[in-house]
């Protein structure tokens, strides 16, 4: 594709998706100009590039990230001042972008690539994203509908969350994980052995899913989990530590709900991820890829470890010192 038509693409997904994200007013033609400069930027300078429009985490707007494997940029924030040329325009327009998006999260590195993270919100809308909070969900090839779910319940220093990969994909898939949430939405707040149970009832006429649940307070994580939604713990010095979940169909055949808690140090992320997105990125991953801010995480693991035949879901979310 030539580069104006990418752009312009660009541009008009990120309108319809503002729209569909029920942002009103000039926001969706923001969103149109924060896709159409990232967009340019990936055309111009990147190889292996992507543009993903969503709704951001909290529901309250649109994330745009770009990701590529161009050539990076020793310096973001000077890139940001208008005027600046790098050789060739690499980070031109970043400096639109900033004034633009209401939260802006950038990782660069020269010969590797950059990893942006836009958000726009609606007017008055109370942020909790915040860098700390990532997601990307990604129907598989050919499907309109993703079979994975995920969802959100918060309290004042808790947030519980649920992962769920409807069994196959498409509308069927659709069907389970959307009910899933209906139930856990409703019941969030529950010791998570019981929302599992939740689950498993509420589900019983559905083709059935996997399911991950997560309770994350300040210092700690539960997780308790039935079927193949892969949960780790992430250290800034570089561990990750793998929560394992017992085999089984939710809504169809469940084990004794299990939980286990470990302790989650200060600058720790959650990471959960359908088995749409391949495992390996947590064998040897670099350092610099842990110690990225969750929405850029989440945004490398989905882009760099996809497997395209199947929907994938990437949650990450990160740790701060007594806050959630
Ligand atoms: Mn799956």
């Amino acid at each position: 594709m030539d580069h104006y038509s990418a752009v312009h693409m660009a541009a008009n997904a990120a309108r319809a998706t503002a729209e569909l994200c029920a942002l009103g007013g000039s926001l969706p033609e923001r969103a149109a100009v924060l896709a159409s400069e990232l967009a340019s930027n990936v055309v111009k300078h990147a190889k292996d590039g992507a543009l993903y429009l969503q709704k951001s985490p909290d529901g309250t707007g649109v994330q745009i990230i770009a990701v590529d494997r161009g050539p990076g940029m020793a310096d973001p924030a000077l890139c940001m001042a208008d005027g600046y040329t790098s050789t060739g325009t690499l980070g031109s327009g970043l400096g639109a972008v900033q004034r633009i998006a209401d939260e802006l999260t950038i990782r660069s590195r020269p010969g590797e690539g950059t990893l942006v993270c836009a958000r726009l919100s609606a007017p008055g809308t109370r942020r909790v994203n915040g860098p700390g909070l990532g997601a990307l969900l990604m129907p598989a090839q050919g499907e309109e509908e993703s079979g994975d779910h995920w969802a959100m319940v918060r309290t004042e220093d808790t947030r519980t969350f649920a992962v769920i990969d409807g069994l196959g994909h498409g509308s069927t898939a659709a069907e389970a994980s959307r009910a899933a949430v209906g139930i856990f939405l409703g019941a969030g707040e529950l010791p998570l052995p019981e929302l599992l149970e939740s689950l498993h009832v509420g589900l019983r006429r559905t083709r059935g899913a996997a399911v991950a649940l997560l309770r994350q307070r300040p210092g700690s994580v539960e997780h308790c989990g039935v079927g193949n939604v892969r949960v780790a713990l992430t250290t800034p010095d570089g561990t990750v530590r793998r929560m394992a979940p017992r085999p089984g169909v939710v809504g169809w055949n469940l084990p004794a709900p299990y939980v286990e808690r470990i302790d989650a140090p200060a600058g720790s992320s959650v990471v959960v991820h359908t088995d749409g997105v391949g495992d390996a990125w947590a064998r040897n991953p670099s350092p610099a890829t842990l110690r990225l801010p969750a929405p850029l995480l989440a945004a490398a693991l989905a882009h760099g470890h996809r497997l395209s035949r199947d929907d994938a879901t990437v949650l990450v979310s990160g740790t701060t010192k007594g806050s959630s």
